[in-house]
């Protein structure tokens, strides 16, 4: 039984790994690439996910919807000094790729009430869609399966703050309004401590995806390169890979080695510590909205994604900037 789900994603080095998991995995039904304003600009965003497309010979099989551009209340802050373009560089010939008229909140909206209760979403960007869709329709929230949500910092370390893991700093308050929505379930894939110690890639590791020697292999390793020399300069020793763990405890919760019941709520008002994910764990007379994943198996879902990177695609167009 394949999983239908949608990506909301601010498409840019881990999100494209998340987008190829979602596009080669049989188990995923991939419905639609909904935007988000995240990682880096987000004209270069769409061209990120259309080169991803491309890489795995799958360009215009899949709608992608443009969404919010800016975060519901705060100015859009980037991440571009530690992605840069979000794809190491690497262009093609965008004539004729096309995105949908309908806006990316109106897609959710439309997409989950056609199957209430079936489809699946992986947020994997600021919570900005997310937030909106479920303000303009309160359908949108029991309509919806599954949300495994990238975001936030199990009262750990952040990334862009010492206290905010980037998704839930970008949009704070569209992180609060999805906490707060009451969707019946929602997974969390935080930044800290899940993702530093489970899904980072050694240069050991990055080394033996060379060796893979496919087309896939080397987009990868292009468009991750990039963040390599930011981890490593702020001491994670490899390149970092939330975006796609989140699709993988979606398509294959065994990926999930210990999870528990939270009550997450997020900072809104705080100069110090806007985007803080609290994480009550059950002890402090608060009702729990979400799993949170606490532990997943790294050495499994390295070999998940190297499985995808191992096969042999036909790009549709070739890429410029790819130096053979
Ligand atoms: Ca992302």
């Amino acid at each position: 039984m394949t999983v239908p789900f949608i990506l909301d994603t601010d498409t840019a080095q881990d999100d494209c790994v998340a987008l190829i998991a979602g596009l080669l995995d049989p188990d995923a039904d991939l419905r639609a690439i909904t935007m988000v304003a995240g990682n880096v600009g987000f004209d270069k965003q769409v061209r990120n996910a259309h080169l991803t497309l491309n890489v795995c010979g799958r360009l215009g099989t899949v709608p992608i919807h443009l969404g919010c551009r800016q975060p519901m209340v705060v100015p859009w802050v980037s991440a571009e000094n530690v992605h840069g373009d979000g794809s190491g560089g690497l262009d093609m010939d965008f004539a004729g790729t096309a995105t949908e008229d309908e806006h990316a909140v109106d897609a959710l909206i439309r997409l989950t009430a056609q199957e209430p209760g079936e489809l699946s979403i992986v947020a994997i960007g600021p919570l900005t869609n997310i937030a909106m869709a479920a303000v303009k329709d309160p359908a949108f929230v029991r309509n919806v399966k599954r949300l495994v949500i990238m975001g936030g910092s199990n009262n750990g370390r952040g990334n862009i703050t010492a206290a905010a893991e980037f998704n839930f700093y970008v949009d704070p308050h569209a992180a609060r309004v999805v906490f707060e929505a009451g969707f019946a379930d929602i997974v969390v894939v935080p930044w800290a401590p899940l993702t530093l110690q489970d899904a980072v890639f050694s240069r050991e590791q990055l080394a033996d995806i060379d060796r893979l020697g496919t087309s896939l292999s080397r987009f990868f390793l292009t468009v991750c390169g990039p963040t390599l020399a930011f981890d490593e300069s702020v001491g994670i020793p490899g390149t970092t890979h939330p975006d796609s763990l989140s699709v993988g405890v979606l398509l294959h919760p065994e990926l999930a080695l210990a999870s528990a019941q939270y009550h997450v709520a997020v900072e809104t008002e705080s100069e110090l510590t806007r985007g803080y994910s609290a994480m009550s764990w059950g002890v402090h007379g608060l009702e729990p909205n979400a799993t949170v994943v606490e532990r997943a198996d790294g050495p499994a879902f390295h070999t998940w994604i190297t499985g995808f990177l191992a096969t042999s695609t036909e790009p549709n167009r070739p890429f410029h900037g790819w130096d053979s």
